[in-house]
């Protein structure tokens, strides 16, 4: 057993046995009563599952096992040279809850590389696509060949005991966070590049080998892709990828299978899709004002246009937070600290300013202030990737890390089949109508 994986299953002993006598004691426990309006509207502020590897507040926004993420930009293991955090320190700190030493990373940059090859099959069936196939559409086509490797489906099919599910879910989860940064460069090379590709450099860590499979074999984007890939992890247990990964998962789906349903999730332009809208809608604003930096008048119009058409303001507005996303906020700080003056990135500080004021005018978007994806293409464009359809994939290399630790704690504590209850309106109606006579 490596070290990571043993460090693991101590960890995960001790809580698993934790979880069973708090169901067997406290189950009865009530964390808070739900309404006819969660119901119907996404069962938002609703707790309904467990997930260890992170926590939302609504005010503060993201924690990661207690940590912020201007904690992390400053305690998490670098590259030597590098100033930002390697992302193989979060996946360390989500799946083990403890900051990693430098060793610690090194290890899982190791054994990343290691685990990297991606099988012939796999670029064979992505060359089937029309190469007008969205990124995200040959992105999980990818993952859904990589199954074929699944140690999971393998052992399970020739059977196992529960009490080994983890340790099959952390090879499959641990090889194909190796495999995605590959598949996703091929499929950005071969849309974009003319097919030609870049062989790995097993010199490299995990996000500055994939910023230089891309292309971009440039300092910056390095130091950014490992800002980006460790901003990006996780969000808590029930955003649309996040929680569709441990649905399906809890079918005993393997996690290549657990994944690619994630990833169908991240694909909606409500979820990870907006990083590419932004883009589009910041680019239209510029070319219908003839290029330039449009002023701040500009922008307003733009934006109550934008609403009155009945579209959404992309990279604003949030299910859970209440304030301006702390993902944001790191990407201004890189901008201003690494970058000093970009157009697009200006546009996107302009945004900020103008946009919160209007959006709550409307009285109904609960949470006017920016969101992760509001900012992280204009520094990709700054850096020279000027294809937008593509950035939804590097959200979703990203994501892996957080929702393949997550789902190797859900099969190491025995997390059940998911089902929860569902009713039909005239069943509400009669429950309502019956409270009111009673
Ligand atoms: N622009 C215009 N209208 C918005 C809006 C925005 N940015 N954000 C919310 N609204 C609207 C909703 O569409 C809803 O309208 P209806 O009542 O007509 O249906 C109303 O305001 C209330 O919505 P809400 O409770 O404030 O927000 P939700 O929890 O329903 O939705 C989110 C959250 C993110 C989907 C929404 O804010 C949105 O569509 N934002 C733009 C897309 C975006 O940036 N998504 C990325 C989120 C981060 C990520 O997952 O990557």
């Amino acid at each position: 057993m490596d070290k990571l994986k043993e460090k693991f299953h101590q960890k995960a002993t001790v809580l698993a046995a934790e979880i069973k006598d708090i169901i067997k004691n406290n189950g009865d426990f009530k964390l808070g009563e739900i309404t006819v309006a969660q119901v119907y509207q996404g069962m938002k502020g609703m707790t309904g599952m467990v997930t260890e590897t992170s926590k939302l507040d609504p005010e503060e926004g993201i924690r990661f096992r207690g940590y912020s993420i201007p904690e992390l930009r400053k305690q998490l293991p670098k590259a030597p040279g590098g100033t930002e955090p390697l992302p193989e320190g979060i996946f360390y700190l989500m799946l083990v809850g403890e900051l990693p030493s430098q060793d610690d990373v090194s290890f899982i940059t190791n054994e990343w590389m290691k685990r990297s090859n991606v099988p012939k099959h796999v670029f064979d069936v992505l060359e089937k696509l029309p190469i007008d196939t969205h990124p995200m559409t040959q992105f999980i086509t990818g993952i859904m060949a990589l199954q074929t490797e699944s140690v999971f489906a393998k052992a399970y099919s020739q059977g196992i005991s529960k009490k080994e599910y983890w340790d099959y879910a952390y090879e499959d989860a641990m090889n194909m966070i190796a495999r995605l940064p590959r598949v996703a460069a091929y499929i950005y090379r071969r849309k974009y590049k003319n097919g030609v590709h870049i062989e790995p450099d097993h010199k490299l860590d995990w996000a500055a080998n994939f910023a230089h499979m891309l292309g971009f074999d440039i300092f910056d984007m390095k130091r950014l892709m490992r800002l980006y890939l460790t901003i990006h992890v996780d969000h808590e247990g029930g955003n649309v990828s996040a929680h569709s990964t441990h649905l399906v998962g809890s079918a005993l789906s393997d996690p290549y299978l657990s994944f690619a349903a994630g990833m169908c999730g991240l694909a909606g332009p409500l979820h990870g899709l907006a990083n590419q809208e932004v883009l589009h809608w910041i680019m239209e604003l510029k070319e219908t004002l003839g290029g330039g930096l449009p002023s701040k008048e500009q922008i307003a119009d733009y934006i109550k246009k934008t609403l009155a058409e009945g579209k959404v303001v992309p990279g604003y507005g949030h299910a859970v937070l209440r304030k301006t996303d702390p993902r944001f906020s790191a990407q201004q700080d890189f901008y201003r600290t690494y970058i000093g003056h970009d157009d697009i990135c200006e546009i996107v500080q302009m945004i900020y300013e103008v946009a919160p004021p209007i959006l709550e005018s409307t009285g109904k978007i609960k949470n006017p202030w920016p969101n992760v994806d509001a900012h992280s293409g204009a520094l990709l464009v700054h850096y020279g990737m000027h294809e937008y359809d593509f950035y939804t994939v590097l959200f979703g290399v990203s994501r892996a890390l957080g929702v393949m630790a997550s789902l190797i704690w859900d099969r190491a504590t025995g997390s059940p089949i998911e089902r929860p209850g569902s009713v039909t309106t005239e069943w509400i109606k009669k429950k309502i109508a019956a409270a009111k006579t009673a």
